[in-house]
């Protein structure tokens, strides 16, 4: 079944090539991006890369699949979903496996047989991406909050809406209004990226994140979606799960917990999850080191300040962060010597979180060294 344009929205306008306007928004963003790919629609066997940010989330995936269906079934040209750094995530692995996934590895990919690139859930300028310099890039399609003067390549279609919940409702977008049928194995995996970046529709929602989520919801194959949110864990999740409890500090509406090595960096996001549903916890900060990288994760509570501008006091310019709502994540370079680094590191972002907590100094010494949550 196609989607059809809920008749408030009008009929979808003609193509406009040209330069991408400054605010793209239904239905010209999708005659723009038809602009953008005329040429390689009249290449036969014209092949495009599909690429995100490393490790990539449910939303980043969901955008991946989207793109690929909407390449193929709006513009007839074939596409390939390429990834770099494994998925660590239980869920993200078992919407892999479930939904019978195959990406190419990037850094084993011959990318000369592709007319250009495409960008999800990420921008070409953000640290945990890695983007072709011998590929034009066609587009980008993404919601965080673009970094500032930041030198990128030259996008021929940008479609950053920051406003919006998930890329994946983004995609959604140009699926309806290029009326391209959505089949059950593309929409259960947008459905899991608006799903995973928006909680349900419970943060960080627009009309549109709530209409892709309820009409992909209707196409989406239910038993699978349990089994991807229910998957088995392996036994190393609960041995960190031990770890962090033991470590999580609270500091008034605070609660840190700064790990050391970890070894798998998702659960970093997922304990910031965890300890963020503390009674009194208005914000939970996790770090954790992992090959040679130091993962921080920021959950806020709603009325607490956004996750993006808290987040960038914590780092203090170190390393490269993104973030909206009330989400937030990045990562630190470790240096040589990377206990030590670990720990120094870990020292600076205490320091940082107590100058917000405390900045006044008022607490008394106990509570400045942190209260044990068990
Ligand atoms: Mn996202």
């Amino acid at each position: 079944m196609a989607i059809t344009r809920p008749a408030h929205l009008g009929a979808p306008a003609a193509g406009s090539p040209g330069d991408a306007p400054e605010d793209l928004s239904s239905p010209a963003a999708f005659a723009h991006l038809a602009s953008v790919l005329a040429p390689l629609r009249a290449t036969p066997g014209a092949r495009c890369l599909v690429l995100t940010h490393k490790s990539p989330d449910p939303d980043a995936l969901g955008a991946c699949v989207g793109v690929r269906h909407l390449l193929q079934k709006a513009f007839g040209i074939d596409a390939q979903i390429s990834t770099v750094g494994r998925i660590h995530r239980a869920e993200n692995i078992a919407m892999v496996r479930e939904l019978g996934l195959v990406f190419e590895d990037y850094n084993k990919l011959d990318r000369s047989g592709f007319a250009g690139a495409l960008l999800v859930d990420t921008q070409p300028t953000f640290g945990h991406t890695i983007v072709p310099d011998d590929l034009d890039m066609l587009a980008v399609f993404d919601h965080h909050i673009p970094p500032k003067d930041a030198e990128g390549p030259r996008i021929q279609h940008r479609d950053v809406r920051v406003e919006l919940g998930s890329t994946s409702s983004l995609i959604y977008e140009y699926l309806r209004d290029g009326r391209v049928e959505i089949d059950k194995a593309t929409a259960t995996a947008l459905f899991c990226g608006v799903r995973y970046d928006t909680g349900d529709l419970s943060h960080n929602v627009r009309p549109l994140d709530e209409e892709a989520y309820l009409e992909l919801f209707r196409r989406a194959d239910r038993e699978l979606l349990a089994r991807v949110q229910r998957p088995r864990l392996p036994q190393a999740y609960y041995k960190e799960l031990q770890s962090s409890l033991r470590m999580a500090r609270r500091y008034g509406p605070a609660v840190l917990a700064l790990l050391g090595r970890v070894q798998n960096p998702e659960s970093v996001a997922e304990m910031a999850d965890f300890f963020l549903r503390m009674e009194g916890c208005k914000w939970a900060f996790v770090g954790g080191a992992y090959e040679g990288q130091y993962y921080v994760s920021l959950r806020t509570q709603a009325g607490c300040q956004d996750a993006y501008t808290l987040l960038s006091r914590l780092l203090d310019d170190e390393g490269s962060f993104g973030g909206h709502g009330r989400v937030a994540g990045g990562r630190v370079e470790l240096e040589e010597g990377e206990q030590l680094g670990i720990r120094r590191l870990e020292r600076r972002l205490r320091a940082r979180a107590l100058a917000i907590v405390d900045p006044d100094k008022e607490l008394d010494e106990e509570s400045r060294l942190g209260r044990c949550l068990t």
